[in-house]
């Protein structure tokens, strides 16, 4: 009886333990559904994260394998022509099979590169000789060579030779020219190096037999023996 009326007694508790229990059943279940879901975007992104963190090396690794796969296999020994070299540094896909020395270019080195058909940063016909200087291609560094003409000089013919240097100009100032020089006289000099003494005595200058002596743009008279004095002869001398 006693039995039973626990039961009994116990049955309402029960009942009430049992909605309890379904509700924070549900309330559970709501719950874990709203952490599932949860947890899923988390771990999704994590993976997600994960993944991308952890392939993006490998597939690096294994393109950079492949390039350097391919690079071997596209040059050994040999390949390269006129001294170039398989490329020794990083590989990219765009770096060139050979490293090529300074006057070839091509994948292997095949091409000469004429340094007359161009100047450094323009491209003219002329290639990089300077004042109608005449460029050849030749077998060693610069590669090249300027046959300059008449007053000039450098590897590209750049330098205007300095025809004043050996100073021609005697009486006078040097203008530098092309292969030429101009001398400007100083007064009372003349000829192309001013070198001739102008003649400064006019006909006549002196009189009575005196002898003119000519300055620098300017004369003299000498009257000796004339029996005369004076800038030109021209006083009689008293004998008495
Ligand atoms: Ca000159
Ligand atoms: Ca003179």
């Amino acid at each position: 009886i006693k039995l039973l009326n626990f039961q009994s007694s116990l049955g309402p508790a029960l009942q009430s333990v049992e909605n309890g229990l379904s509700s924070t059943k549900i309330m559970l279940s709501w719950c874990s559904l709203q952490h599932l879901v949860l947890l899923i975007f988390v771990l999704q992104a994590a993976v997600t994260a994960s993944v991308s963190h952890d392939r993006r090396p490998d597939d690096t690794d294994e393109e950079a394998n492949a390039l350097v796969r391919t690079r071997r296999a596209a040059c050994s020994e040999g390949d390269c022509k006129n001294g170039g070299i398989c490329w020794p540094g990083p590989v990219t896909s765009s770096t060139p099979p050979c490293l090529c020395p300074e006057a070839y270019t091509g994948s292997y080195c095949t091409v000469r590169i004429n340094f007359c058909a161009s100047t450094p940063g323009g491209s003219t016909a002329t290639g990089p000789c300077q004042n109608g200087g005449t460029c050849s291609n030749t077998t060693a560094s610069p590669w090249y060579h300027c046959s300059c003409v008449p007053g000039y000089t450098g590897t590209n013919c750049e330098i205007n030779i300095d025809d004043c240097a050996s100073k021609p100009c005697a009486n006078g100032l040097c203008s530098d020219l092309v292969n030429d020089y101009s001398c400007s006289c100083f007064t009372g000099w003349e000829g192309r190096n001013c070198n001739i003494n102008h003649n400064d005595c006019p006909t006549g200058a002196c009189l009575n037999g005196g002898r003119c002596i000519d300055g620098n743009g300017t004369f003299t008279c000498d009257c000796t023996d004339t029996g005369f004095a004076g800038d030109r002869c021209q006083s009689n001398i008293d004998d008495c």
